[in-house]
């Protein structure tokens, strides 16, 4: 269980209702979602597109709560400042987008926003060792990037091997997992040490009057 840090559930939008997305945040919102999953994709270094900073600027008025902006793009320096200037209070690249993961994440805080850094399922966690002293969040994906509704690749010790590198560098660094969370894999997350869950498909299920039982049901 992860340090007397509180778990947070981040909805993750990409499987809202992309025609009417300002009312799905504000629902969400409502429903007791502590972080908005922002599922940005570019073609390039996941097979699917989702949305810009245009649309993350235009959602930014629906609500208050923190923009856990997950960029799965490639190149990611040149679109930070976008992302920052459209209202993202984390933004996390992925260490497989390319050579400078160290480079990035100095970008991010420079920009003054929270850095997160996500490692693809085959992806050893060894590999943020040398940027734990830099990242706010560590981004889990437990399934291969692109789709929501995929089915939950169980890394449970990359999970705990994930929250005892973040115990032993004792700073309050949000270990988040992506990717195939229900209720019954959210409990085995939140075992292995994980304190944020995105969820997209089990949020966002029977519709809006359903996405408070379904959050709270992740909670654990
Ligand atoms: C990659 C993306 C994820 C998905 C996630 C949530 O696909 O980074 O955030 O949206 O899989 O969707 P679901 O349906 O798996 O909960
Ligand atoms: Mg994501």
């Amino acid at each position: 269980m992860p340090k007397d840090q509180q778990i947070r559930i981040a909805p993750s939008i990409l499987s809202a209702d992309f025609s009417v997305l300002g009312d799905e945040v504000a629902a969400i919102d409502a429903a007791g979602a502590d972080y908005i999953h922002i599922d940005v994709m570019d073609g390039h270094f996941v097979p699917n597109l989702t949305f810009g900073a245009p649309v993350v600027k235009s959602l930014r008025k629906t609500t208050k709560k923190i923009f856990d902006v997950h960029l799965m793009i490639a190149p990611v320096d040149p679109l930070i400042q976008d992302f920052v200037d459209a209202g993202s209070d984390i933004i996390t690249a992925h260490i497989e987008a390319g050579p400078h993961i160290h480079r990035t994440l100095q970008a991010i805080k420079a920009a003054g926003v929270k850095a997160g850094v996500s490692l693809n399922p085959a992806t050893p966690i060894e590999s943020i060792a040398h940027v734990m002293d830099m990242v706010d969040l560590i981004l889990i994906m437990t399934v291969n990037p692109g789709f929501g509704g995929q089915s939950f690749i169980p890394l449970m010790d990359k999970i705990a091997a994930a929250r005892s590198m973040i115990d032993k560098e004792g700073r309050d660094i949000d270990l988040e997992v992506d990717g195939g969370v229900t209720p019954q894999t959210a409990k085995m997350c939140i075992e292995a040490g994980a304190n944020v869950l995105v969820a997209g498909t089990s949020v966002f299920k029977d519709g809006p009057e359903k996405y408070a039982e379904n959050i709270k049901s992740l909670r654990g």
